[in-house]
């Protein structure tokens, strides 16, 4: 095996987390805790932490919150020695606002970033060396025009260098209109081999159907395997010849849902990753259904911790919960 193989390339704004320490109002809060977040660098530790090999790409401030990012990329075992430096713009921040009912509430000071000036001549050949995949969020889109335009660029030269591509839309109304981003999430779909859209984006998306209509006209529309997320309800998966319903697995307590469906796509990535062969001559019944009991498993993990990543397992942690065994702790 070189040196250098990556199983998944993942490219996104990665931000500082700020979170209120007793889950109060936002204003009142006196005490936050610090920590890292990003759809796609929250996939990149998912992944990693399942055992595959992770380059993260982005562009960073040259700051302190910028260092933090990849120290903390870097300890999770994720490769960022690609990771871009921008010393005219910061690092972004955000800020969870933490509901007695629902999702938590999120404020994003990340206008100017220096992952907002992402733009298409920045994309580099060398990011995709050596590896077989390449994970991409709606998210990165959203952030500008250029930004767009080198997703868009990273996910075409993804495909004529061979690598499968994965897209989750992870439509965030807070960043761009609704008709810019869902003209934009549409036109990205047959790029991708993978699509992981929640049912709320795929009625975004195509307005108010069933949900196994949902899943024809994504297919029609170039991907070969279709994750739709649920919610309470677990997941269901399409291919060309099958519809696969996958169980939820159960929240004890609910803390923090933000980071849910980053942890779904890790779960289900790392287990068709390992059919790689299948990708190509459709996935069976049974390696989709496997694909979304552990993406569930992710999900479900993700929501009972408070931070997007923190509460996500490892594999043999993934493997003790699946196999019904005891942990033996102390
Ligand atoms: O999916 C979780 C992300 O929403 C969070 O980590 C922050 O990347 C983020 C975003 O843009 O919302």
């Amino acid at each position: 095996m070189q040196d250098n193989k990556v199983d998944v390339v993942t490219l996104g704004e990665s931000m500082i987390l700020f979170q209120s320490y007793n889950q109060g109002a936002l204003q009142y809060e006196p005490l936050f805790t610090k920590s890292l977040a990003g759809a796609e660098s929250n996939v990149a530790i998912g992944l990693s932490r399942l055992g595959k090999k992770v380059r993260w790409i982005g562009r960073l401030g040259s700051d302190p919150f910028g260092d933090l990012v990849l120290t903390t990329l870097a300890g999770e075992g994720v490769d960022v020695s690609h990771a871009l430096r921008d010393p005219e713009a910061p690092t972004a921040v955000y800020f969870k606002d933490f509901k007695r009912y629902g999702d938590p509430a999120v404020y994003y000071y990340r206008k100017g970033s220096a992952a907002s000036r992402l733009a298409p001549d920045m994309i580099d050949e060398t990011w995709l060396q050596g590896a077989g995949h390449l994970h991409v969020t709606g998210i990165t889109p959203a952030l500008g025009e250029h930004t767009a335009a080198a997703v868009r660029k990273l996910m075409e030269l993804a495909r004529e260098k061979g690598l499968t591509v994965s897209f989750d839309p992870n439509l965030r109304r807070k960043l761009w209109s609704e008709e810019q981003a869902r003209e934009t999430l549409l036109s990205l779909i047959p790029l991708c081999d993978i699509f992981m859209p929640g049912d709320e984006e795929a009625e975004f998306l195509l307005g108010p159907q069933e949900i196994e209509a949902y899943g024809r006209a994504f297919l029609d529309m170039g991907p070969k395997v279709v994750a739709m997320k649920l919610g309470a309800e677990g997941s269901i998966g399409f291919t060309q010849k099958t519809v696969v319903r996958a169980e939820p697995f159960p929240v004890e307590r609910l803390i923090d849902t933000v980071g849910a469906g980053d942890a779904f796509a890790s779960g289900l990535l790392s287990v068709l990753l390992d059919r790689r062969e299948e990708l190509s001559t459709g996935i069976g019944e049974e390696s989709l259904h496997e694909a979304l009991r552990r993406a569930n498993l992710l999900g479900s993990m993700a929501t009972q911790f408070k931070g997007d990543w923190e509460g996500l397992p490892t594999l043999a942690e993934v493997q003790t919960i699946q196999g019904g065994q005891k942990q033996v702790t102390r």
